[in-house]
């Protein structure tokens, strides 16, 4: 009859309407989805220097241990206790070539260094004495007010001051590397 014809035509159209409406969300997925897909990819592709960097945690290879600037500032000791988080130490410096090596970086940095314990009597973080010294001229000269070590003056051969301990600086972990 007349009235079944036009149900059956209503529900045709209606049909048609949500299958053209499943269409359009299949093609608005697949669209959606290709762009996603592209942008995860540049999204890899540019952070992937910066996760090489994280991984490898901007260590530098120097002789015999590889060394890491810090990218904040912290007071001597909060410096030194980073270091030890990352199974490091604040960076002891024996040999005029890690002297120079550090010096490299012309930034002022904490060393390992203090005379905390004993006024004038200079340790490095290992509990070693320190026996030889790359002192800039008139350093150290803060007695018992500057107890840490520091590269200031790195535009000097012997850059090393000593200032407080608790000042904010950057500083210098040394991982040593086994032979
Ligand atoms: C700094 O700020 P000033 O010039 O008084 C430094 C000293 C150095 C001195 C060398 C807090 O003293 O340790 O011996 O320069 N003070 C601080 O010129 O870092
Ligand atoms: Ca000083």
């Amino acid at each position: 009859s007349e009235f079944i014809k036009k149900s059956y035509c209503r529900a045709a159209v209606i049909l048609l309407g949500l299958l053209c409406l499943f269409l359009l969300i299949g093609f608005i997925t697949v669209v959606f989805l290709c762009e996603y897909k592209k942008y995860v990819i540049s999204m890899l592709k540019s952070s992937q220097p910066k996760l090489l960097t994280d991984c490898q945690g901007n260590w530098v290879a120097f002789s015999d241990s590889l060394y890491q600037v810090s990218l904040e500032k912290k007071s001597w000791e909060e410096s030194r206790q980073d270091c030890l988080q990352k199974g490091a130490h604040l960076m002891i410096i024996n040999r005029r070539e890690e002297q120079n090596f550090v010096n490299q970086f012309k930034k002022s940095l904490w060393i390992g260094l203090t005379d905390s314990e004993t006024d004038g009597r200079w340790k490095w973080v290992d509990g070693t004495r320190m026996t030889t010294s790359y002192w800039n001229s008139g350093e150290p000269n803060g007695g018992r007010s500057e107890n840490c070590g520091e590269v200031r003056f790195y535009d000097s051969e012997n850059s090393w001051n000593d200032a407080p301990c608790s000042i904010e600086k950057f500083w210098i972990c040394e991982k040593r590397v086994s032979p």
